[in-house]
């Protein structure tokens, strides 16, 4: 096996495992919070609690991304984007030359909110034909899994 994609699989494995100890509301499928239908998320609002892991799969078979809208990120919150983008415009600009930061069927992002407030986010593909979700960052401390 070629160790590199090892280490990067085995890296991966180990984020998504991270977000089922969190206690986030799932829904039946407990693999990720977020799925993407053709031009939605779904759900397109999350709430959870400040300091916990959100979960997007790309649950479709077109390929899209999430984008934070940078304006709109609460005081001191951290930009986040799949391909891990500094900004917004970079997140653009690597989508208008080669679809960097695309998630195929299958791929996942996640992203851990430390600030709470509202986030705003998209996807660049499908910004025009509304694919946009909020994930509301609450000010408690995550509830335990029942
Ligand atoms: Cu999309």
């Amino acid at each position: 096996m070629d160790r590199r994609r090892y280490l990067v699989t085995a890296g991966t494995a180990a984020a998504v495992s991270l977000g089922g100890c969190l206690g986030l509301t799932r829904g039946e499928n407990t693999d990720f919070d977020v799925g993407m239908r053709p031009t939605a998320f779904d759900p397109p609002t999350i709430t959870v609690a400040r300091g916990e892991e959100v979960v997007w799969e790309n649950t479709g078979t077109r390929d899209h991304t999430v984008t934070a809208y940078e304006a709109s990120l609460p005081d001191g919150a951290e930009f986040f984007a799949s391909g891990d983008y500094e900004d917004e415009v970079a997140a653009r600009d690597a989508w208008a030359n080669g679809a960097g930061g695309a998630l195929s069927n299958g791929d996942q992002f996640a992203h851990t909110f430390e600030i709470p407030g509202e986030y705003e986010y998209f996807c660049i593909p499908h910004e025009s034909g509304g694919m946009m979700g909020t994930v509301i960052v609450e000010d408690r401390t995550p509830t335990p899994p029942e």
